[in-house]
């Protein structure tokens, strides 16, 4: 019989023979030998000390690693039970995902946590943070809250959080952050389709990186509840300073405005957000240094200017295209910070929920003129502590809570 599922035979072989669990740590693996190691050790040393006697399992679904990830994983989990394997699917960490979904599905557990297999930064007490609320039955769903470097997850910030604040009213800090605690309950709802409510998911950017907006956005669409677990500093491996975010920008953007598409009546009523509940001590750490290049992402806003001239000539307000032709004029594009930005961002959202079969062209159009915006961010922060970025941050996010008028009017003007 052909795989119709993201398991591969000997994962399920695996999955059946531990039978049954309450609890599950997932990790996605892909070339990641240097780290996962200490990850799985970390992962099942969590769970020996937060929950003795619980049965637990550890999942590592992997990409097809050539670089004996797996083997890592093996004997770092030598006498706890796993399941270890590579599933089956596009490559992408969504699709790495659907696997632990699915075994989670199977084995039954009431609650999961998933991690990424470059931290260095992870403890034991992290999986403590992550399921322990969901098992106490104060959470379905928990994002991570860590202290991030001003210059580190600039999809977050400058859009992630931003959007899902503004249109789902919760102050879900990491929406994207790669590690989560859920029930039972919400993977296989995960596995079905979740808030887009069909099977292709797994044929699309959600089998990619688009994977944790989605989880994200379906906790929030189905009304869970959501908490954030502190969890210190993430530190994860440096990408090449030249690496270049726009494929996952896509991927996490064109997931958030095809869930928008779909989830209309869930968030046109919600005006403002509410605080989300924080699971353990915030402490105060330095996160370590990223370095960003600012006068790279002005460049790169210039040169797309060309090829991206007719799109958003089509899909940006009369206002929105004026803001982008001065941010092309300037050194530092602080025409695109500002009221400009959440503008620029529903304009593109509502082009996309015209011309659902366009999305990733709006998405594309986005890009650089994301990179314009970051370069103005990193500009505005020059002088900036964490905490004083923190703020920029926090003042464009209500930036975009104050413009969803904007974005029902124009919403209201689709199919007319
Ligand atoms: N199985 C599988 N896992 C993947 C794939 N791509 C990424 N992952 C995993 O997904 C997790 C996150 O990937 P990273 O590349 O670290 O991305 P990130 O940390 O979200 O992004 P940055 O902030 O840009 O570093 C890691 O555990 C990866 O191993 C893939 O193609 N297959
Ligand atoms: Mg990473």
């Amino acid at each position: 019989m052909p795989h119709v599922t993201g398991l591969d035979e000997r994962m399920t072989a695996a999955v059946d023979e531990v039978g049954r669990a309450e609890i599950l740590v997932g990790i996605p693996s892909f070339r990641n030998a240097a780290t996962i190691g200490h990850v799985a050790r970390t992962a099942a040393e969590g769970l020996r000390r937060a929950f003795p006697g619980v049965r637990a399992v550890v999942v590592n679904a992997d990409g097809g690693s050539d670089d004996g990830t797996p083997d890592r994983v093996r004997q770092a989990l030598d006498g706890v039970p796993r399941v270890v394997g590579a599933y089956v699917g596009l490559p992408g960490k969504g699709s790495a995902f659907r696997a632990i979904f699915e075994a989670a599905t199977k084995l039954g557990v009431r609650a999961c946590a998933v991690v990424d297999s470059d931290l260095r930064s992870i403890t034991p007490e992290w999986i403590e943070r992550l399921i322990a609320p969901v098992l106490r039955g104060e959470a379905d769903y928990v994002t991570p809250l860590y202290a991030r470097h001003k210059h580190d997850g600039t999809i977050t910030n400058t859009i992630a959080y931003p959007l899902t604040r503004a249109l789902y009213g919760s102050r879900v800090r990491q929406p994207i952050g790669g590690e989560f605690g859920f029930s039972g309950d919400l993977a296989r709802s995960f596995l079905d389709g979740g808030a887009l409510g069909n099977e292709a998911i797994w044929d699309s950017d959600v089998a990619r990186f688009g994977i944790d907006i989605f989880m994200t956005t379906t906790a929030l669409a189905r009304g869970a509840r959501v908490g954030q677990a502190y969890l210190g500093a993430k530190v994860h491996d440096p990408k090449d300073p030249g690496a270049d975010l726009a494929p996952m920008f896509i991927q996490v953007v064109g997931t958030a405005f095809r869930l928008a598409a779909k989830n209309v009546e869930r968030w046109r009523g919600i005006d403002g957000s509410r605080e989300v509940p924080v699971f353990g001590e915030t402490g105060s750490v330095e996160p370590e240094e990223v370095r960003a290049d600012s006068a790279l992402l002005v460049r790169k806003l210039r040169g797309a200017a060309v090829e991206q001239a007719a799109v958003w000539e089509e899909a940006l307000s009369p206002r929105s295209a004026a803001a982008v032709r001065r941010a092309l004029e300037e050194d530092v594009p602080h025409a695109l910070a500002g009221e400009a930005w959440p503008l620029v961002v529903y304009d593109l959202l509502v082009a996309s929920a015209r011309r659902p079969d366009r999305t990733d062209a709006y998405v594309r159009a986005l890009v650089p003129l994301y990179f314009g915006r970051v370069a103005a961010f990193i500009d505005d922060a020059r002088s900036l502590s964490t905490a004083g970025s923190e703020r920029l941050v926090e003042e464009q996010a209500a930036a975009f809570e104050d413009r969803k008028p904007y974005l029902r009017e124009r919403w209201a003007t689709l199919g007319s």
